[in-house]
C-alpha cells in the first residue's frame, strides 16, 4: 500500500514532534517545517533523526517559515502531501500582548498562506487540512464550552487564532477543501516548552527536591485550565483527519484544575505539602513541614488580560470519532515531574562526568 505522506508546521515544537513519532510509527512519511535558528532547535526531535532521517528516509525537514509565502508554496508544491497539520504559532499567550504583530502573521495569517496555496496549486482534492484552534478563542466564559459556544477572545493570540479558525471553515465551504478545526484545550506534556505554567512548575519542583534551587516564582494562582495530555492530543489530530467529512472539533478532558492545584499536585510528587499564607502578590507556598517558601509572585507573569477558567465538553468527537482522553490529570502533573527528576539526574551526572 502506498505511504502516506504528511506536512508538519510546527515540527520542533511540543505537538509536532509527538504527531511526527506517531505519524511514523503509523509508517507515514513526514516532512516537517524548520525555522532557521542561531543555535539548534530539533531538540525535541533529535532522537528519531538518525534513524528515520538518515538511515529510512522516512522523515524531512526543511527550512521554512510560516510568515514567508514563497517558502510555503514551494515545500507544497514539492511535497504534495496528503495531510497537513498546521502546528507552527507563536504560542504563548502572555508573550502575545508583547508582539502582537508578529503573532498575527504567524498564527493568523500563516494558516491562510497555507490554505490560499492549496487551493492555487490545484491541490484542494488531495490535501486534507488540520489547523491547530484553541480554547483561547472562547475567552472569559465561566461556563463548560463546545462547538457552539461563541468566541471571544481576550488576547492577540486568540484573535490571531480566531482568523486562522475562520479561514479554514472560509477554505473549507468555498473551496471545498478537507479542512478541519481541532479546537483544543491545554495539553501538556514531559517536552512542553518551559515557559508555560506546567512545565515551569514540575522542573523548578524537581530542582527544589535535588536541593538545586529554592523557589518558584509564578503569576496568578487562580486561573483554572482544562489540562490534558499531548500525547492523547496528537492522536485526536490523527483521527480528525481520517474521519469521513471535515468538521470541527473541541479536544478536551471536561475536568478543570486551578494552577495552585498543579504546584500543590507536583510539590506532592516529591513529598512535600504546601500550605499558602498571605494575599494578592504578597501571597506565598511553603513547605508545612519546614516551613521554607518554595512559591512566590512576581507581577511580570499577570497578563494585561486573564482567561480566568477553561473547561470543553469533548462530546462530539467522542461519539463521532470515538476519541476519549486517556491520561487523567494527577497521571499527568506525576508524569512530568518523575521526566524533570530523571533528566535533571541524567545531566547532573554527565556534568559530574565531563569534569
Ligand atoms: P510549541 O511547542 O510552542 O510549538 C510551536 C512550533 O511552531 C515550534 O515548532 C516553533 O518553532 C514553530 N514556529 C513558531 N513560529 C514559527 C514561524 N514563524 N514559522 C514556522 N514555525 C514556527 O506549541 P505546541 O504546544 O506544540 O502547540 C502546537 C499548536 O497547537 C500551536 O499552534 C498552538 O498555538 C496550538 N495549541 C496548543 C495548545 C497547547 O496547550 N499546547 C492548545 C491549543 C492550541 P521553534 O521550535 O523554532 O520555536
Ligand atoms: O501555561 P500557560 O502559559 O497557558 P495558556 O495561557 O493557558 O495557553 C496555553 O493553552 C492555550 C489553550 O487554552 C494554547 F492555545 C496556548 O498556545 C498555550 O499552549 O498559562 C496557564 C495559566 C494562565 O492563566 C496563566 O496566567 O497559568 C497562569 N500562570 C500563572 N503563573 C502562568 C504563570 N503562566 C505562565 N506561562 N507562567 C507563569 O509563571
Amino acid at each position: 500500500m502506498k505511504r502516506k505522506v504528511a506536512f508538519i508546521t510546527g515540527v520542533t515544537g511540543q505537538d509536532g514532534s509527538l504527531l511526527a513519532k506517531f505519524l511514523l510509527k503509523k509508517n507515514y512519511i513526514v516532512h516537517g517545517l524548520k525555522r532557521r535558528a542561531s543555535s539548534f532547535n530539533t531538540g525535541r526531535i533529535d532522537s528519531i533523526y538518525e534513524e528515520h532521517q538518515l538511515k529510512n528516509k522516512k522523515l524531512f525537514l526543511h527550512y521554512g517559515d510560516l510568515t514567508d509565502s514563497l517558502s510555503i508554496y514551494d515545500l507544497l508544491n514539492k511535497i504534495k502531501p496528503d495531510e497537513v497539520y498546521n502546528l507552527g504559532a507563536q504560542s504563548h499567550v502572555a508573550i502575545s500582548f508583547i508582539n502582537p504583530e508578529y503573532t498575527t502573521n504567524v498564527d493568523g495569517i500563516g494558516n491562510l498562506r497555507l490554505l490560499d496555496a492549496i487551493t492555487k496549486l490545484k491541490l484542494k482534492k488531495k490535501i486534507k487540512f488540520f489547523q491547530a484552534s484553541t480554547s483561547e478563542m472562547y475567552g472569559n466564559q465561566k461556563k463548560i464550552l463546545n462547538e457552539n459556544s461563541k468566541f471571544e477572545p481576550v488576547s492577540p493570540y486568540a484573535s490571531a487564532k480566531l482568523l486562522a479558525y475562520w479561514n479554514t471553515k472560509i477554505y473549507r465551504e468555498a473551496y471545498g477543501i478537507f479542512a478541519s478545526n481541532g479546537i483544543m484545550f491545554n495539553h501538556e506534556s514531559p517536552v512542553r516548552g518551559e515557559n508555560f505554567i506546567s512545565k515551569k512548575t514540575t522542573k523548578a519542583v524537581a530542582e527544589i527536591s535535588l536541593g538545586l534551587r529554592e523557589v518558584l516564582y509564578v503569576g496568578n494562582l487562580n486561573s483554572y485550565r482544562d489540562w490534558g495530555y499531548a500525547g492523547d492530543y496528537v492522536e485526536a489530530m490523527w483521527k480528525i483527519m481520517q474521519y469521513k467529512k471535515s468538521d470541527d472539533f473541541v479536544i478536551a478532558t471536561n475536568k478543570t484544575h486551578s494552577v495552585r492545584k498543579f504546584i500543590e499536585l507536583a510539590f506532592k510528587r516529591v513529598g512535600i505539602t504546601i500550605n499558602w499564607k498571605g494575599q494578592g502578590i504578597k501571597e506565598i507556598g511553603y513547605n508545612k513541614e519546614t516551613n521554607k517558601i518554595h512559591v512566590r509572585i512576581d507581577e511580570i507573569y499577570f497578563r494585561p488580560n486573564e482567561v480566568e477558567y477553561l473547561k470543553g465538553d469533548y462530546t462530539k468527537i467522542k461519539n463521532s470519532i470515538g476519541w476519549s482522553p486517556r491520561i487523567n490529570f494527577s497521571m499527568l502533573v506525576n508524569m512530568m515531574v518523575d521526566e524533570d527528576i530523571k533528566n535533571l539526574k541524567k545531566s547532573t551526572i554527565q556534568f559530574k562526568s565531563d569534569k
